[in-house]
């Protein structure tokens, strides 16, 4: 059939434009001969390669949906598209790049002031420095709202204190996001702190069960003090930090389905070459059923995604349609990942097979930026307009 593609079979790249195929192949490229021989690696040892992000940098891959500051200017979907190459080696890879594009280079675009993008983005840009985004807090992740974060207006600048945890890149970062609670008018705003900073400590939580690929840790802040100029001054209330929630929501939309693919693409492997009962694995309909509703979830989650990207660029993009795709993509990537690890057997526990790794990898993207029923609850509200989770 020559309409058919198993490895593309909605016809996603009939979709693309010239650019986007260019920037997607570039990415695969790099992914798949730079960061796939050391993802084992990574894993075992929950090793921070301090190569990647600049090497991303070196080939646009950062920020990419930028205008200036040698960012590559590439639409959202481009941007996607990027995502769901560094996730189909780990999501822990495009976590650490997602962070750095969506969290840290978005904030200071959108709510810096020209100075602060002078001094940051160039250098996020080409991965020379590394950004961390501090929301969560050990009493506060779904309701950020609650937070307990504090900033404290003195003297030419600011005093804060408050800690935050769970946060991608943060043992490693230069430069921190870091959202509090203003004591002046209670409302929230973005700070930009630095490693140096007296008072800012940043351990590594060590032994995680996932994203083993990527450096987390803890923000912890007592009493650092900031001048003026720390302050993100363009953002305040919640909605900032969700506006950067948005652009990576997007971009994990995308990941998870990178993911998915390369878990179908070597369960179909395995089906192939591995026998039982004479006949290869890949021959009983049980199997091939496993692999059809993968395969079908993966290119609607993808067409879904591609929707959301162009909506996005054409400036129409409700964030309700974000909570959509990522909830979608994360949960289905998440429960087929699963179903095909049965396939492996008792292989199921090698790490070489990686299908075990991306399982556990997509338990926490189907939990961070908004846990899957907090993402229900959020399209809850937008089709009945009543509230769920809060009084
Ligand atoms: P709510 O009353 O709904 O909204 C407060 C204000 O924010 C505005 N807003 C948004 N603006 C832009 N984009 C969005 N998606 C927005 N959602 C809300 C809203 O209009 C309002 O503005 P204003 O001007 O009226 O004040 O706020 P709420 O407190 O009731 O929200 C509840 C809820 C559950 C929706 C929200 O808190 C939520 O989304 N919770 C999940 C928290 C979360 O996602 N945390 C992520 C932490 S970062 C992370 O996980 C990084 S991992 C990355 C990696 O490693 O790859
Ligand atoms: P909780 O909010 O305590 O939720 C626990 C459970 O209760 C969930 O199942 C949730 O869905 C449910 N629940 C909560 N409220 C309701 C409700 N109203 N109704 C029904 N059910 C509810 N955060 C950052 O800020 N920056 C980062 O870089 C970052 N990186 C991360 C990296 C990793 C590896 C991990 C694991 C987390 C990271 N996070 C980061 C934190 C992440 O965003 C939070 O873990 C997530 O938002 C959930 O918050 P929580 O862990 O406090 O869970």
């Amino acid at each position: 059939d020559p309409n058919w593609n198993y490895q593309d079979p909605l016809n996603l790249e009939s979709l693309l434009t010239e650019e986007e195929v260019a920037v997607r192949d570039t990415a695969h490229a790099y992914c798949q001969e730079t960061l796939l021989p050391r993802v084992l690696d990574a894993w075992r040892t929950e090793g921070y390669n301090p190569s990647i992000l600049p090497e991303m940098g070196k080939l646009g891959l950062l920020g990419p949906t930028i205008n200036g500051y040698g960012c590559a200017g590439v639409s959202n979907v481009a941007y996607g598209l990027i995502q769901r190459e560094i996730e189909r080696v780990d999501s822990g890879y495009r976590s650490t790049a997602s962070v750095q594009s969506s969290l840290v280079m978005h904030p200071i675009n959108e709510f810096g002031t020209d100075a602060q993008k002078e001094k940051y983005l160039p250098r996020l840009a080409t991965g020379e420095i590394v950004g961390a985004f501090g929301l969560t807090e050990p009493n506060h992740g779904s309701d950020p709202a609650a937070m307990e974060t504090t900033a404290e207006e003195v003297d030419g600048g600011f005093i804060l204190n408050g800690s935050k945890t769970w946060i991608s890149n943060a043992p490693v970062a230069d430069v921190f996001v870091v959202w509090a609670k203003c004591k002046w008018d209670g409302k929230i705003r973005g700070f930009l702190l630095e490693k140096e900073m007296k008072g800012l400590t940043a351990p590594q939580i060590k032994n995680k069960i996932a994203l083993r690929a990527s450096i987390t840790g803890s923000i912890f802040m007592d009493s650092v003090r900031v001048s003026q100029d720390a302050l993100l001054p363009k953002g305040q209330g919640l909605g900032a930090p969700f506006s950067c929630l948005n652009s990576a929501r997007f971009g994990i939309s995308w990941g998870v389905m990178g993911a998915l693919e390369d878990c179908i693409e070597r369960t179909r492997e395995y089906a192939l070459e591995r026998k039982q009962f004479g006949r290869p694995l890949a021959s009983f309909q049980l199997i091939q059923k496993k692999l059809a509703e993968a395969h079908t979830e993966a290119a609607l989650g993808l067409l879904a995604s591609l929707q959301v990207g162009r909506l996005k660029d054409a400036g129409k993009l409700s964030p309700n349609m974000v909570s959509m795709v990522k909830k979608n993509n994360c949960g289905k990537a998440l429960q087929h990942s699963r179903t095909l690890l049965d396939v492996f057997g008792g292989n199921a526990c090698a790490d070489e097979y990686h299908v075990g790794r991306h399982a556990a990898n997509l338990q926490v993207t189907n939990t961070y930026e908004g846990t899957n029923d907090i993402h229900a609850l959020i399209l809850g509200r937008a089709i009945t307009g009543v509230q769920a989770f809060a009084n």
